[in-house]
């Protein structure tokens, strides 16, 4: 196998070391929209650790070969072919210059070099360089860059590159360059380019060890009033880096740039990261409050990426949680430790609500089907759909587990060990794990079936309690039950779960914990190591029989299985000591009754809901103690997919008439506390984006759709018009707009539709609104009168639809075939036609974005009959058409 030629299925056992390396390379580029000319000029070697191989082989794709010199001289043996460059005859040290050409204004992927808003942008990672030149385009050959960028002065002032500004002047007919180097070694997935007309706010700030730092968010002129909380984030990461993790910013210069076409969050760029608009650009007026916390998130993620995955890379693509893995970690604990400190236990576990629903809503079903894979994949045939939900949430959730087994001391002498052992190197899960366990002193030999095994992994929990002896006794049993076929193939035995425990007494507090063998007891929390099939841990000196606490803080990503009554569930609800498995019972309470109720919404029975499920919910809205962002996710239901994901067989009709038939139940039952709550958490004066005003926020603006729920939802109208009229903030602005829409499936109101067109006139000039304004319109509830597949296919044809941008093509169809099941699985199959047709047009453009899409579909042999067989034929015709390698392995994949 050469470097260049693409098998169908790359495998992890093939990696083998790159023949050559290369010791610096320098980048002219002539920017010219149409075509721009690259030279590239490599200072080459043998790589003494690899096989002497026959030929060099560089990755290139679209790419026009202009001219090939070794050493200076035209070089006759190079062959330029579809996958990139063949050149015989290269000696064992060698200066190689290549000139090509590539067209950016004609680059749709967005992988690359492409156009956005006339101005240019690059996205490498993962296999983005080969499509700017021919290379060794993959993470293990790092290299040092000199980058020169000449482009026209008037269209494009700002030319901007990784690292340091060396050089810049005019040029004849107008034009400029600027020269930009870069100190560090970096692979090529991490080289970016922007030119364009752009402006940038700056910070100049002192890193720890007193050295000045530049700072700058580069965004179009129009965007500068919505860059402050960017530069905050950005600063606020540096800060945490250095304090958590003693990590310094390492250059003088570090600049984010926005752009409105990008495929995904961002990029982490060396120096020089590349931002998506949505996770950049934010002021009350047009973000919401979870937009300012994602900001906080991605900006923080991507500064982490500088040490943990810049300077510390991949050795190969398979090892990609290596970085996202870790860095997820790192940016969900510098949340958590901005909303809530290092001690505030309530606001910590908010943060940590949230990552744990999107883990279970995307992560386990993305486990339980076809792209089912380990955290470190054993084989892919297009690497970027291999950024997944696995690889990263999943991936943060293996690293959290060295922190809960540790502590937070050990883990930081774990990353301690990791750093000065590989700084500047290419390496591997395998060597993470290493460090940690050295660092620690443990054998984690059996912990890296974490990495290797896919599948989530199901505990089943029994206990005894024999009074006579005091003695309480908990079993634990791991497996993986039903698993799908592509992960059964994975598992190989046993994991280290690292299994936290509580035992509650009848009074609702914590009783002291003294397993067998220890001479006293200490604490209200363990964490057990769970390492066999089956495990039995005892517990002396248990005065009374006592409720479990099983899994505390969600320590494990797994699913827990344990007969709780509904009233030990209430119970746990109102007293866990442990924030997070208060939301749990409250989660597993709702969901019981709610799966109930969807089978008998499947057989068209009548529904009812015990008084029971209302009480408790009650109690929680109404307890004062608790924050309000807490009691807005504890009265948050599990979401439809969820719900779905859970029935033996997904009907997505019935879970959603089971979950309204609930909200309406606590929309009417607990009226008069919802219009209390309303009351009690309006948040007057001005906006801030504080996670203690968003709790209110959210739980007032919770009351308010429970209230759009009512059959008489008067009140709702009454508020939401109101709220929307004054709102100085988008988040009560949007909600106020979903409410009056929520308000009109119940009963037409004219207030719902002029919302909506004085929204679209108010914010026509703000791309990201009119995101919010599609998608709050694709997710809405439709009724057999209303179907929103029509309300969708009309939008679809509005002026400010354009499918070529991606948050665009998002925020209509991705939130109408992902967001709005119920809508989507109507049982004419009109929701998979649409898919099917979106995913055929997207393919030809943007086939990374076409596979998020396509895999909307995954999941279908999980559902009913009628629906099974209608989204296997939308399957079929997208696998009968698909150009792209990305979309045929997701249909491919599903057909299985
Ligand atoms: N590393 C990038 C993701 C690149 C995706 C390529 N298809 C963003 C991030 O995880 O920080
Ligand atoms: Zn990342």
């Amino acid at each position: 196998m050469t470097d260049t030629a693409t098998p169908a299925v790359i495998h992890r056992a093939d990696y083998a070391p790159p023949a050559f390396l290369i010791d610096s390379v320098t980048l002219e580029f002539d920017l010219v929209p149409a075509r721009t000319i690259v030279k590239n000029s490599m200072r080459m070697r043998r790589n003494p650790d690899a096989a002497r191989a026959a030929r060099l082989e560089l990755m290139g794709e679209q790419l026009e070969l202009v001219s090939v010199a070794v050493n200076g001289v035209p070089h006759a043996a190079a062959r330029a072919h579809e996958h990139g460059l063949t050149l015989d005859d290269v000696p064992d040290t060698f200066e190689l210059t290549i000139v090509s050409a590539c067209a950016p204004a004609e680059n749709t992927t967005l992988s690359g070099l492409y156009v956005s808003s006339d101005n240019f942008f690059t996205q490498c990672e993962a296999e983005g360089f080969r499509r700017i030149t021919y290379f060794l385009d993959r993470p293990d050959v790092m290299t040092t860059y000199t980058v020169t960028l000449r482009a026209d002065k008037a269209a494009y002032p700002v030319l901007l590159s990784n690292g340091n500004l060396i050089e810049e002047g005019d040029l004849a007919d107008g034009r400029h360059f600027a020269k930009w180097e870069d100190p560090f070694k970096k692979p090529s997935y991490l080289f970016a380019l922007v030119a364009g007309r752009l402006v940038a706010l700056e910070e100049r700030i002192k890193s720890v060890s007193g050295k000045e730092k530049l700072l700058q968010v580069w965004v179009e002129p129009h965007d500068l009033d919505k860059t402050r909380h960017a530069m905050e984030s950005l600063i606020h990461s540096i800060r945490w880096d250095e304090e958590r993790f003693g990590l310094e910013l390492d250059l003088d210069r570090f600049m984010i740039v926005a752009v409105s076409d990008f495929n995904m969050g961002a990029m982490e760029n060396k120096g020089l990261n590349i931002f998506n608009t949505k996770y950049v650009l934010a002021n009350p007026e047009t973000a919401t409050d979870t937009d300012f916390a994602n900001i906080e998130a991605v900006v923080g993620h991507e500064y982490f990426h500088n040490w943990t995955g810049n300077r510390v890379t991949c050795r190969d693509w398979f090892q990609l949680s290596l970085k996202e893995g870790l860095t997820v970690f790192r940016d969900q604990e510098f949340s958590a430790d901005m909303a809530g400190g290092a001690t505030d236990e309530t606001a910590r576990a908010v943060k940590r609500i949230e990552d744990v629903r999107v883990l279970r809503q995307m992560q386990f079903a993305e486990d339980s089907g076809p792209m089912a894979h380990p955290v470190r994949p054993e084989s892919y045939v297009e690497i970027n759909n291999f950024y997944t939900m696995t690889v990263y949430e999943k991936g943060a959730e293996v690293v959290r587990m060295y922190q809960t087994l540790f502590g937070r001391d050990g883990f930081r002498r774990g990353m301690d060990l990791y750093f000065k052992r590989h700084d500047g190197q290419a390496v591997a899960c395998d060597d993470f794990r290493l460090a940690l366990a050295d660092a620690n002193g443990r054998d984690l030999a059996q912990f890296e079936r974490w990495y290797s095994q896919a599948g989530t992994p199901r505990v089943t929990v029994e206990t005894a309690y024999d009074a006579d002896a005091q003695r309480y006794t908990v079993t634990l049993k791991q497996g993986y039950g039903d698993a799908a076929p592509a992960a059964r193939a994975t598992q190989k035995g046993p994991l280290l779960i690292p299994f936290a425990i509580g035992l509650i007494g009848r009074d609702g507090a914590d009783l002291p914990l003294r397993l067998e063998g220890e001479s006293a007891a200490s604490g209200t929390t363990r964490v057990l190591d769970f390492t066999e099939t089956e495990q039995t841990f005892t517990f002396v000196d248990v005065r009374e029989a006592p409720l479990p606490s099983l899994l505390r803080n969600f320590s494990a990503p797994v699913v827990v299985e344990y007969d709780y009554t509904a009233d030990e569930l209430a119970f746990l609800l109102a007293h866990d000591s442990d924030p997070f498995n208060r939301w749990e019972a409250g989660q597993r309470l709702a969901t019981r009754e709610l799966l109930a109720l969807a089978a008998r919404a499947a057989e068209n029975a009548p529904l009812q809901l015990d008084d029971s499920v209302v009480t408790a919910f009650a109690r929680v809205l109404t307890d004062e103690t608790l924050s309000p962002a807490f009691r807005e996710l504890a009265l948050m239901l599990p979401s439809e997919a969820y719900l779905a994901e859970q029935m033996a067989e997904s009907n997505p009709a019935a879970v959603h008439r089971a979950r309204q038939f609930v909200r309406k139940r606590l929309a009417a039952a607990l009226r008069e506390a919802w219009l209390a709550i309303y009351d009690r958490h309006r948040t007057p004066g001005a906006y801030a984006p504080t996670p203690e005003a968003a709790g209110h926020r959210g739980l007032k603006n919770l009351a308010l759709a429970y209230l759009a729920e009512l059959d008489d939802p008067a009140d709702a109208v009454k508020l939401a018009t109101a709220q929307y009229a004054e709102a100085n903030n988008m988040t009560d602005r949007a909600a106020a707009l979903s409410a009056l829409l929520a308000a009109s499936t119940s009963k037409e109101t004219p207030a719902a539709e002029s919302a909506l067109a004085d929204f679209y006139r108010r914010f026509e000039k703000e791309p990201l609104v009119i995101d919010k304004w599609f998608a709050l319109q694709a997710t809405q509830r439709g009724s057999a009168a209303r179907p929103i597949i029509d309300v969708v296919r009309k939008l679809m044809t509005h002026p400010a639809f354009n499918i070529k941008n991606p948050n665009r093509a998002r925020s209509l169809i991705f939130s109408f075939c992902s967001a709005n099941p119920a809508q989507f699985h109507a049982e004419d199959g009109s929701g998979y036609a649409f898919w099917a047709e979106q995913v055929i047009a997207l393919d030809a453009l943007n086939p990374q974005v076409a596979a998020r899409l396509a895999r909307a579909l995954e999941l279908w042999r999980r559902y009913t009959p009628v629906l099974r067989e209608k989204m296997r034929a939308a399957l079929e015709q997208v696998a009968s058409q698909v150009k792209s390698r990305d979309v045929r392995e997701i249909v491919e994949k599903a057909l299985v």
